[in-house]
């Protein structure tokens, strides 16, 4: 295989587009040039086509109080009907909207008549305990088809919904809580996960006694039957959607309306509440999920494996592929449950035809072998995509061969919880594919590269990826946290947005990610803070001082590698293997099992400058094996020797 791969990667350094994918392909190179010759327009058009609007919108963009944009701001629409209601009224209510796929093996097929009849029935439900428009509901839910529901009825009454994954603690879960001031809570008696149940109520009823905020009610959807403790304020999901009626109007809200809050980590400690709005939102997730996917919605079987928690749920599990009308998979469980060629059973049973994961989930099968996924017939596959986090050409070209049978194309789509959508990424049968590199901005959306000074690094060369222009989908701020909205994107580089992530041009003008260039880790495509796993490590009583960096690993792209002192009056005649697996326990209850470090080295001192900051750089080269680099800055320079004998 390896060979295979290798003799890949130097005899064909490109993918042209097959000639019959290009001649049904819904994209075209005159997207490029329409955006290019009037990209307000290309975008306003884009709206028009993709979008129905209560009420037509007059201005496009309007950037005269940067960093905060607006987008079409004088326009209306209700963002669940262009979802929902409009595809049954066009014919298309007997199309399915959701196979869902249960961990256990149940399933159920959804229409987009059924969908907009629970959705209705759901708001309806939501209204009767009082939610208003501009209200936040928390979202705590496995990936189950109420989750798609939970969401949609928030917007289709203009509450706005803060998702939080099901993977969470009660902590990180309760802080979500407070920050948005969310009085209600939606949520399941549990759900199933490596054939377990894992519960939920209970986790929710720990984050609402330690929230400040007061939390009226918590409707509970009966996922599991497991036992839960019922208080005055819980409501069952099924009583509540029996009770409720299901005719509702959609009533249009402004297209600058808040749709969601999703929480992603920061440089600091505290996770920034990302805020997105209803109609520029909707705009570009329709916009990329249809061209960078290829979608034809009347035949095509589409699945994205991410979980609603994560931005990726929301813009390419909820609202692009509804808003295009498509026909989706959803699946609540993990690959390998009950084997390990679950995953490949699915796209087989349901015939899924574009299929759009992650590079640890690549890896990962490409561990396991190839024999696995060729158990199944996965012909039917004809688009894949790949989000979270730089592909690596092994994984890339494995990816297209193995699942995609060698032909297809594979998409490698860069974006972030603030873009909202996709903002770079190749159109399938117009770009040339180059394994490795994400490549082009998408059409409508300007992209580039500068020195840390702020110059524009002119051809081939390295630097900080910006996004020069305001876009639809932009984050229009941090929720409650202006100035954190300004400081953290805005402030190094002035009125071009800052991504936080290096990057390269090549000599043909592709651009290839480098990872983040600031205190922010990726593992298995989640974003985790170097600041919050260490004030979650000094919040522990064994914890004097706490460092953390991400170091590569092979399988989830970074993994948490933690360097503890103890504070000897909690420790004294403790063994470190027991220390260590107390705060690696620890850091996954207070935060949630992701953030678990893979190692935390116990050590006597860490690597100071002599100002007093910890110089991570050093403790990354020992995380991952390397010789430790330039020591000279520190304060006392045998800090690092020390260090590393302790770790060997
Ligand atoms: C969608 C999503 C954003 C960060 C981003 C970058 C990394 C995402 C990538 C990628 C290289 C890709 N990232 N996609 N890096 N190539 N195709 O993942 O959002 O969770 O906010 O993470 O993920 O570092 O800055 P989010």
């Amino acid at each position: 295989m390896n060979a295979q791969i290798d003799h890949n990667l130097e005899e064909i350094r490109r993918f042209r587009p097959a000639p019959e994918f290009a001649a049904q392909a819904v994209a075209s190179p005159e997207l490029y040039d329409a955006a290019a010759s009037d990209r307000l327009g290309f975008w306003a058009d884009q709206a028009r086509e993709l979008l129905t609007w209560s009420k037509p919108f007059t201005r496009t963009l309007d950037w005269t109080n940067p960093p905060f944009a607006t987008w079409f701001d004088d326009g209306e629409l209700n963002v669940a009907y262009n979802c929902l209601d409009r595809h049954v009224e066009e014919g298309n209510g007997d199309r399915v909207a959701l196979h869902f796929e249960g961990e256990p093996g149940d399933s159920r097929a959804i229409t987009y008549a059924e969908l907009t009849a629970e959705v209705k029935r759901a708001a309806n439900a939501l209204i009767a305990l009082g939610v208003e428009p501009g209200d936040r509901v928390a979202i705590y839910l496995p990936l189950i088809p109420e989750a798609v529901v939970a969401m949609l009825a928030c917007a289709r009454i203009g509450a706005v919904h803060s998702v939080v994954f099901g993977g969470f603690s009660s902590q990180s879960l309760s802080s979500r809580i407070d920050d948005a001031e969310a009085h209600v809570v939606i949520t399941a008696d549990g759900g199933y996960r490596k054939g377990r149940v894992f519960p939920l109520k209970p986790t929710v009823d720990e984050a609402v006694a330690a929230a400040e905020t007061e939390v009226r009610a918590v409707i509970v959807v009966e996922r599991t039957g497991a036992e839960v403790e019922w208080t005055d304020r819980d409501v069952r999901w099924s009583e509540a959607m029996a009770d409720a009626s299901s005719e509702h109007t959609a009533l249009p809200f402004n297209a600058e309306h808040p749709l969601f809050i999703l929480y992603t980590s920061g440089t600091t400690g505290k996770p920034k509440g990302i805020l997105h709005t209803s109609g520029g939102y909707l705009t570009q997730t329709a916009f990329t999920h249809k061209n960078v996917f290829d979608l034809h919605p009347e035949r095509d079987v589409y699945w994205c494996t991410a979980d609603v928690g994560w931005i990726t749920g929301h813009s390419y599990v909820v609202y692009g592929p509804l808003a295009n009308g498509a026909t989706q998979v959803i699946y609540e469980g993990t690959p390998d449950t009950p084997h390990a060629g679950r995953w490949w059973e699915i796209i087989e049973k349901y015939g899924v035809t574009i299929f759009y994961t992650a590079p640890t989930a690549i890896r990962s099968f490409m561990k396991l072998g190839r024999q696995i996924p060729h158990g199944f017939n996965l012909r039917s596959l004809r688009l894949l995509g790949s989000v979270g986090e730089p592909i690596n050409p092994e994984a890339w070209i494995w990816y297209r061969h193995v699942i995609g049978g060698g032909s297809i194309p594979v998409v490698d789509t860069w974006w972030q919880t603030e873009t909202g959508a996709i903002m770079i990424s190749a159109l399938p049968g117009v770009t040339d594919l180059k394994p490795g590199s994400a490549q082009v901005a998408v059409p409508g959306i300007s992209i580039d590269i500068l020195s840390d000074e702020g110059e524009p690094v002119e051809g081939v060369g390295g630097g900080l990826l910006v996004v020069t222009e305001p876009w639809p989908s932009m984050l229009r701020g941090i929720w409650g946290d202006p100035d954190r909205f300004r400081e953290t994107y805005w402030e190094k580089f002035g009125d071009k947005y800052f991504a936080g992530d290096g990057a390269r041009r090549d000599e043909d003008g592709d651009i290839w990610l480098l990872g983040r260039v600031d205190d922010v880790m990726n593992v298995s495509g989640h974003r985790l803070s170097t600041a919050e796993i260490e004030s979650s490590l000094v919040a522990h009583p064994f914890t004097a001082e706490a460092a953390v960096v991400g170091a590569s690993d092979e399988t989830t792209g970074q993994a948490v590698v933690a360097f503890v002192i103890l504070k000897e009056r909690q420790t004294a005649g403790l063994d470190i293997a027991t220390a260590s697996e107390e705060l690696r326990a620890h850091v996954a209850k207070q935060i949630g099992a992701i953030a678990r470090p893979r190692q935390v080295f116990i050590v006597g001192e860490l690597p100071k400058t002599r100002s007093g900051k910890i110089m991570r750089r050093l403790l990354r080269d020992l995380a991952e094996g390397r010789q430790v680099g330039d020591t000279t800055t520190l304060a006392d320079t045998s800090v690092m020797t020390a260090i590393t004998e302790q770790v060997r």
